[in-house]
């Protein structure tokens, strides 16, 4: 049983980028995600289910778990003293605290529209020295908590990925898989289908097509670490592609794609925009989108051939 703060230091032996400003940060974000775990728990019994009745940034509807996971991990990161820059997906500009030290970009509530139907949500993080706003190949480390049947927590660094789950008896996460690798191929393709028609690539729809042939299943939760979080473990494709509405997808960058992208990476599986790897994505914005398609490298691989003739 080796609780995620051991296996911290632990790592810090073998992999010099892990000091002890890093260990405090993730340590942190994960007695956030915590927090907020306990509260989606409860959301029912606590009256905050629903809509927070306004917008965000990008126009799309708060939920009143979105600001309070958001408030949650700004809080916690502002009192470690080591974070420089914070950039949310709740908040339009980022919060600069300092010149120097570790940037973290995150989306407090992934997959919002599924909180009140009680399917699994999550909280992504992505962590990088200085800027927040640099190619994703630069991460420190990245990692999302899963809020679902238990609360996991994968986490990322260069060269390994691990799996954490949490522990409510000892309210630590327990190192479940160290050295975590997805499977090379898989069954299953994730994409919202529903928007067959309004995809811009034609060669998408054809490797849809392709898959279908081939004896795949579809599945689709429409919470981004759900989704991926299956991709993972089972194998197989994500796709969050770019339609006639969504000229460059939906999925944000810095504190989607990215943080995602790293992890799939690091598991031996690939990420790209159709066109480029995500993680060498320059950004522009700080709430920038790009198309996603990431999982296992022989579906990525077979996908691109589809998109590039
Ligand atoms: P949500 O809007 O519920 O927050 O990031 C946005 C996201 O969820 C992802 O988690 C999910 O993969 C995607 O949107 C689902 O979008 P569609 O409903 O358009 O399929």
């Amino acid at each position: 049983m080796i609780p995620l703060t051991t296996y911290l230091f632990q790592k810090a032996v073998e992999n010099p980028v892990i000091d002890d400003d890093l260990v405090l940060i993730i340590s942190e974000i994960t007695s956030a995600a915590k927090i907020i775990s306990g509260k989606v728990r409860k959301a029912a019994l606590l009256d905050i289910l629903g809509s927070a009745k306004k917008t965000n940034v990008q126009g799309e509807e708060v939920q009143k778990l979105d600001e309070l996971a958001n408030e949650i991990i700004l809080e916690t990161l502002k009192c470690t003293g080591k974070a420089c820059m914070l950039a949310s997906e709740e908040v339009e500009d980022c919060l600069v605290l300092s010149d120097t030290g570790y940037s973290i970009a995150f989306d407090p509530l992934d997959g919002s529209s599924n909180i009140d139907v009680n399917v699994s949500i999550g909280t992504i993080f992505s962590i990088q020295k200085e800027d927040v706003k640099k190619p994703g190949r630069e991460q420190i480390a990245a990692g999302y908590v899963i809020y679902g049947p238990s609360t996991m927590l994968v986490l990322a660094f260069k060269g390994s990925v691990s799996v954490f789950c949490l522990d409510p008896e000892s309210g630590n996460f327990i190192l479940v898989k160290d050295n975590f690798k997805m499977p090379e191929k898989g069954k299953i393709y994730s994409i919202n289908e529903a928007n067959y028609h309004k995809w811009t690539e034609d060669g998408l729809r054809k490797f849809v097509d392709s898959l279908k042939e081939q004896k795949y299943t579809l599945r689709y939760v429409g919470s981004m670490v759900a989704d991926v979080h299956r991709t993972l473990f089972k194998g197989g494709i994500f796709i969050y592609p770019a339609d006639v509405k969504n000229k460059n997808g939906k999925l944000r960058l810095l504190y989607e794609a990215n943080p995602m992208s790293f992890i799939v990476e690091n598991a031996g599986g690939l990420a790209t925009t159709g066109k480029e790897p995500i993680l060498g994505v320059v950004p522009q914005e700080l709430h920038q989108r790009v198309p996603v398609i990431l999982g296992s490298r022989w579906e990525v691989e077979e996908c691109l051939k589809y998109l590039n003739g």
